[in-house]
């Protein structure tokens, strides 16, 4: 019996359209659901003003931890099966999406090809990534990159209001 190796990674969850929260559930059941991959940390929601193109409705944002035995390329094709699965509309580039998961962090690893950058190479600007990560993240830096400092001088920040607790969101998916 060979022990099995895991891995940790931190998922970001967005949608501004439809039933916003609705999705979010949805994926994270789909994420839990996904063989290889188990749901070990959600933070609150939150309700974020746009970022990007601003002529859209405000998103939900939340992230999660999962803990896998997939590999980082394995990881993104399941997040962009279950993407699809939930019908995302691809139209507009950084425009309304039922759902987007981005994958923020596989444990410490820095990987930078055409198809997948990690760290996410525009986490560490987004309030709307860095706020509900530091609810489920149990450091304070990231590879030497304050949380703090990065959410204070992110342009994002004032938008970014607690919609649903970190403790209502575990109790939802444990009891
Ligand atoms: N890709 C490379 N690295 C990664 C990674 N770490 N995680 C590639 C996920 N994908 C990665 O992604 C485009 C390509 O990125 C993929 O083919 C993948 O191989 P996509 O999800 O198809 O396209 P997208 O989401 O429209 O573009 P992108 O660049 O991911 O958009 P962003 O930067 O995620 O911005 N404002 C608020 N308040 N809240 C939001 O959630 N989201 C966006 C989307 C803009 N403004 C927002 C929000
Ligand atoms: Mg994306």
């Amino acid at each position: 019996m060979g022990i099995q190796a895991t891995h940790d990674a931190y998922i970001a969850l967005g949608s501004n359209l439809g039933d916003r929260e609705g999705y979010l559930h949805t994926a994270l059941k789909a994420i839990h659901g996904y063989k290889g991959l188990r749901l070990t940390g959600l933070s609150g929601i939150y309700q974020t003003a746009p970022v990007g193109y601003t002529d859209q409705d405000p998103f939900l944002n939340m992230v999660c931890r999962i803990n896998l035995s997939l590999g980082p390329f394995e990881l993104l094709e399941a997040l962009q099966e279950i993407e699809h699965d939930l019908a995302r509309k691809r139209t507009i580039r950084w425009g309304p999406r039922t759902i987007d998961l981005d994958l923020l962090l596989y444990d410490r690893e820095i990987i930078s090809t055409p198809s997948l950058t990690v760290p996410h190479p525009r986490m560490f600007e987004r309030a709307f990534v860095l706020v509900p990560l530091r609810d489920i993240y149990p450091d304070s830096a990231i590879q030497g990159t304050s949380l703090g400092e990065c959410i204070e001088s992110s342009q994002d920040r004032e938008g970014i209001t607690l919609y649903r607790s970190s403790e209502d969101m575990c109790a939802l998916f444990t009891g």
